[in-house]
């Protein structure tokens, strides 16, 4: 009978501590609308770990690049350059944020233009909690940045 219950015990605790148990949730995941020939695009979201145990995001990808890198923003003596990481940490019971000027997904060789109010699916791979689909809502060209063409800063 004794055994009989640490057998249970001992599965309940297997099955809580599984790693398909881990979770983690997108939240606002977004594209920016690309200018006519760009070739690259950037997505950003918010990664929630409810979680006990940290995660970390190790790849992306999309039907509609070639690739998803992850790049940071770097502050190199005053100039703002992007650099590829090979993976983001999420902490446990934590957030981890990708937004314009910091963190970002980089959509490599984009197969077409992104425009304003579509979506872009995006598969998502987690160390523990393992695929995760997203789908990408593109926002305005150049949101929360400045204006891309030159001819748009001057008229008067
Ligand atoms: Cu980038």
């Amino acid at each position: 009978m004794k055994s009989r219950y640490s057998i249970l015990i001992f599965s309940l605790l297997f099955f809580f501590s599984s790693p398909l148990l881990a979770q983690v949730a997108i939240e606002k995941p977004w594209a920016r609308a690309t200018a006519p020939g760009a070739k690259v695009a950037g997505g950003y979201m918010v990664i929630r770990n409810p979680g006990a145990v940290a995660d970390r995001l190790v790849s992306a990808a999309s039907p509609v690049s070639a690739k998803v890198e992850f790049h940071v923003h770097m502050n190199d003596n005053g100039v703002m350059r992007m650099r590829e990481v090979p993976a983001y940490d999420v902490p446990a019971k934590g957030a981890f944020e990708l937004k314009p000027g910091g963190a970002h997904l980089m959509f490599m060789d984009i197969k077409r233009p992104f425009k304003e109010g579509e979506k872009v699916p995006v598969k998502l791979k987690f160390e523990k909690a393992g695929e995760v689909n997203a789908e990408f809502d593109v926002g305005r060209l150049g949101e929360s940045a400045p204006p891309a063409a030159p001819s748009a800063a001057h008229k008067h």
